[in-house]
């Protein structure tokens, strides 16, 4: 289906998906590993596309216009840069992104800041980005916009005169309008989503959160609510909204969890562990993430569940992230005494209740965690999607992992059935629910694993392109 897309495509995401390092005199750049490279990556190179962002402020010196065109050779795709300064990356990208959209979002109102001056850097930023845009440009190129850092670029384009056509998909939840409706600049930032001529999100709910918020703003607008998309009319024009539910490539963790280096570093594992079940949290540190309430959890289950001291650990491993935002360093703070404060209390000789790494892990380490832990714990307040459930279920060859998921994670809608959902605020229920686990048969396992891995397998991140690619179609034909 993808291939039937013809022409070229521009991606717009915050950061470049770049890894620039220099190694010795030599730099080196090469993509970043992550869904979204591996899911845009070949459709990128079909098409010949540009891939236009921040390439972070890491590398400065690194001489960009060399290593861009060494990628494209190697790569297939084009990459642009969009420079920012120290300040852009304080107020909009710090400031507007993260202490306002992201919390709001996540439906963490107490969380939120709304400070005009950072509101003023955001839309500044987005329109530096609709000029980066307006200077590649060609005519009939698709123009696909990602996340909440990036709302507006569709509006600053559409100000700068470009009639391509321009596609939207936000990676994080979309509140109900109830929350929206806090934001000052909520119609500004409606006006802006709205020149998108596709809008794409990851749930149904979201999608509905998105329709209802506009028709309270827009009261004369028309919903026509199809199965898999809502045709907005304004009279004048058309806005497709859809909710596409990101993946990731099946065969990638199923396959690599299978290597022999995965094997022995799973071996190692479990060695280390002497055969206890293993609770595995893998998170960026974030707030959104519930840890802090997991940690809760997991020592309330081994209050009231004693079976579990000795024969249970939970592995949490906190990849460092926003390191400069006063929130998450107090976040971080917090995480290092609740762990010190549970392993004083349970610790025996032999056995540590939590063993909490903070720190990114490899990719054979990821794997071998995935393949070896016997339970993934994953308990976000909130979560766009979460791909960490979908790659331990992937990654669980054995077939015999339990997948603990929030019933706030946007993976629920497809996993939550096979899954054993968890409401994260309910430290009790959540307890049970460690126990519940804990103490599943292998034969329920098994149902339940081959259940979520053949869901998985069949709306792999393939499936998410082509269909956000089949509702792009439509307008492509009526615009052209
Ligand atoms: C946003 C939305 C949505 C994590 N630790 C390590 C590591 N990871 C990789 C995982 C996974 C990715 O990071 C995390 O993805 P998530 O989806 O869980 O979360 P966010 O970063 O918050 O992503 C989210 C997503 O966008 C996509 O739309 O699902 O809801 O918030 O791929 O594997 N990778 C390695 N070592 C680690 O220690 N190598």
């Amino acid at each position: 289906m993808v291939s039937q897309v013809d022409g070229s495509m521009i991606v717009v995401s915050n950061r470049l998906p770049l890894v620039v390092e220099k190694i010795g005199d030599e730099w080196q750049i090469g993509p970043a590993a992550g869904g979204l490279v591996t899911a845009l990556e070949p459709v990128m190179r079909r098409v010949n596309g540009l891939w236009i962002g921040w390439p972070g402020s890491a590398a400065k010196a690194a001489p960009y216009a060399e290593l861009f065109e060494r990628f494209a050779e190697q790569h297939g795709y084009r990459l642009a840069g969009v420079p920012l300064t120290e300040e852009d990356v304080e107020l909009y990208y710090q400031g507007f992104s993260n202490e306002t959209i992201w919390p709001l979002f996540h439906d963490l109102l107490g969380r939120t800041k709304f400070e005009l001056a950072t509101w003023q850097r955001y839309q500044q930023v987005n329109e530096k980005f609709a000029v980066a845009i307006v200077d590649q440009l060609l005519d009939d190129q698709l123009i696909w916009v990602h996340d909440y850092q990036l709302a507006l670029v569709g509006a600053q384009l559409r100000a700068l005169g470009v009639r391509n056509r321009l596609a939207y998909f936000l990676h994080i939840p979309f509140p109900s309008f109830d929350l929206f409706r806090r934001l000052p600049w909520k119609k500004k930032m409606l006006d802006g989503l709205l020149q998108y001529d596709l809008l794409g999100f990851q749930t149904l709910r979201d999608r509905r959160n998105f329709v209802a918020s506009v028709r309270e703003l827009y009261p004369q607008v028309t919903a026509d609510i199809r199965r898999r998309v809502t045709y907005l009319d304004f009279g004048n024009r058309q806005v497709t909204v859809g909710n596409f539910p990101i993946s990731i490539d099946f065969e990638e963790f199923n396959q690599g969890a299978r290597q022999q280096q995965v094997a022995d570093e799973a071996w190692y594992l479990h060695e280390h562990y002497q055969g206890r079940q293993l609770f595995l949290g893998v998170d960026r540190l974030d707030y959104t993430k519930g840890i802090s309430k997991r940690l809760l959890a997991f020592e309330r289950a081994l209050e009231k569940y004693p079976d579990l001291c000795r024969q249970a650990t939970l592995i949490q491993v906190v990849v460092p992230s926003r390191a400069q935002v006063p929130e998450y360093i107090s976040l971080k703070e917090e995480l290092d005494r609740l762990v010190g404060r549970i392993n004083a209390r349970f610790s025996e000789h032999g056995w540590v209740p939590i063993h909490y790494l903070y720190r990114s892990l490899d990719r054979t380490q990821l794997l071998a965690h995935y393949r070896s832990c016997e339970i993934a714990l994953i308990s976000p307040l909130r979560d766009g999607m979460n791909l960490v459930a979908k790659e331990f279920c992937a990654a669980s060859i054995e077939e015999n992992g339990v997948l603990i998921l929030s019933e706030f994670a946007g993976a629920s809608a497809q996993l939550g059935q096979h899954a054993l959902l968890v409401n994260p605020f309910d430290i009790e229920g959540t307890a049970d629910t460690i126990w519940q686990a804990f103490s599943m048969d292998e034969e329920e396992r098994r149902q339940r694993m081959r259940q979520l891995r053949s869901e998985v397998r069949r709306n792999n991140v393939d499936r998410w392109v082509e269909q956000f690619m089949i509702a792009v179609r439509p307008q492509l034909e009526d615009l052209y």
